[in-house]
């Protein structure tokens, strides 16, 4: 039997929905229920085009599985459901679920379109246990969705995020504090948070096969071998994972913008200008409210639906678009991995909030002028991103024709 967790520690929940778009439609239409159904078939297509978005556990017994061609998927279940994405509904029923997990805690930070994480350290003395919680919590979502979800517990957010995926559809899996290493080690190293494919591939011919292999490495050699990150993985794989739970409620508390793009892209030059586009227009909100800001956050979404936001703080407060670019561009560099990119995002946040010119910091650039003059006049969209501003000697300028 499971040893709650320790009363003093975190309590995270993970909560990710059955196969979700699948599910959606087979609740919508019960004659598809207990059948294989596949969805990403594009109509406008034909259906023998483009690739499985999700599939129903029935169709995975087929080995149909995310990211397959359609055509692959026909030839392993060909008396499958093959349905298109309906993004409107599925966007409608996650706003649903995420709502219901707000009833447990203010704490939800949601990262894709299906799946969130909760701290509910704090709802134990109203709720009970994380195990009572994460019961209810699913009971809750049934209620309301009439679909299932599977819950990880535990005190990290790495942790409840592997637990989640042990027992689907319909699981829950708690792990009690002081059990994670043990939890974790039996698991492939690829299944830790931040191991790609290329470090999978380093670690399997460094004979590191599992996280409990990791776990036992001497991260100063590993640091060595692998050149980063050695110390971090190797705590990771220890369970060690302090990394908070962030609600979205403190993107009200900023200033931001954000944009997705028509059609996903990994195009550097278009992801670039986006950036310079954001952040130039967040800069100028924050002049014309008259504020500053000390942190940065980057929102960014992949062709998965997979959601990241990272921040960054200034030594100073700004409101300059292209320090916000410069923060912007770098935390991009760190979490954009080639994939297609679906969104963007960029909030200001941690107001200098004095309604004047601050004091101890840079008056606006004569590009960040200008260009609030002109738009001023003119319009949004009179001045086009930051880097096509003809500013001899403009660092923004120079920086776009060496590197874009
Ligand atoms: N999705 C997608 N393309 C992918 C992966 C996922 O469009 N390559 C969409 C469809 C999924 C939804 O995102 O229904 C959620 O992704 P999950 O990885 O959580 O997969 P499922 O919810 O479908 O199944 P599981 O029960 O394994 O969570
Ligand atoms: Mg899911």
């Amino acid at each position: 039997m499971a040893d709650p967790i320790a009363a003093g520690a975190r309590a995270i929940l993970h909560v990710d929905m059955d196969a979700f778009y699948a599910a959606v439609e087979q609740r919508d239409r019960p004659e598809l229920r207990g059948r294989p159904v596949i969805v990403g078939a594009d109509p406008r297509r034909g259906h023998g085009r483009g690739v499985v978005a999700t599939a129903s556990y029935e169709a995975r017994r087929f080995g149909v599985t995310s990211a397959m061609p359609i055509s692959q998927a026909y030839r392993l279940c060909p008396k499958g459901a093959y349905l298109p994405v309906d993004m409107e509904k599925y966007s409608r029923v996650s706003d649903q679920v995420m709502q219901t997990l707000r009833r447990f805690t203010d704490l939800v930070e949601p990262v894709s379109i299906d799946e969130a994480f909760l701290d509910v350290t704090r709802s134990r003395r109203a709720l009970g246990e994380p195990e009572t919680i994460a019961r209810a919590l699913k009971e809750a979502i049934v209620g309301e969705t009439r679909l299932t979800a599977s819950v990880g517990v535990a005190c990290s957010k790495l942790v409840a995020k592997i637990a989640s995926d042990m027992r689907k559809p319909d699981g829950l899996v708690v792990v009690p504090a002081g059990t994670e290493a043990a939890f974790l080690a039996p698991l492939p190293v690829r299944r830790l948070w931040g191991v790609g494919p290329k470090l999978e591939e380093t670690l399997l011919q460094a004979g590191i096969h599992t996280i409990g292999d990791l776990a036992g490495c001497d991260s100063a050699r590993l640091e060595r071998r692998l050149g980063v990150h050695g110390h971090d993985l190797v705590e990771l794989a220890r369970g060690v994972d302090d990394r908070p739970v962030r609600a979205e409620a403190d993107e009200a508390k900023s200033v931001g913008q954000e944009h997705t793009f028509g059609a996903d892209t990994a195009d550097p030059k278009v992801l670039r200008a986006t950036l310079l586009d954001l952040a130039d227009g967040v800069a100028r909100r924050l002049r014309s409210h008259g504020l500053t800001a000390r942190t940065v956050t980057l929102k960014y979404r992949d062709e998965d639906f997979e959601t990241v936001t990272r921040a960054e703080t200034f030594e100073a407060d700004t409101h300059a678009g292209e320090a916000i670019f410069k923060v912007a561009w770098r935390l991009f560099a760190g979490v954009h991995a080639g994939k297609r990119v679906r969104l963007l995002g960029i909030y200001a946040s941690g107001f200098g909030g004095t309604p004047q010119l601050p004091l101890f910091t840079e008056p606006p650039s004569r590009a960040d002028r200008v260009r609030d003059v002109l738009e001023e006049r003119f319009g949004r969209g009179a001045v086009t991103g930051a880097s096509l501003l003809p500013q001899p000697g403009r660092p923004g300028a120079s920086r776009s024709r060496r590197r874009g």
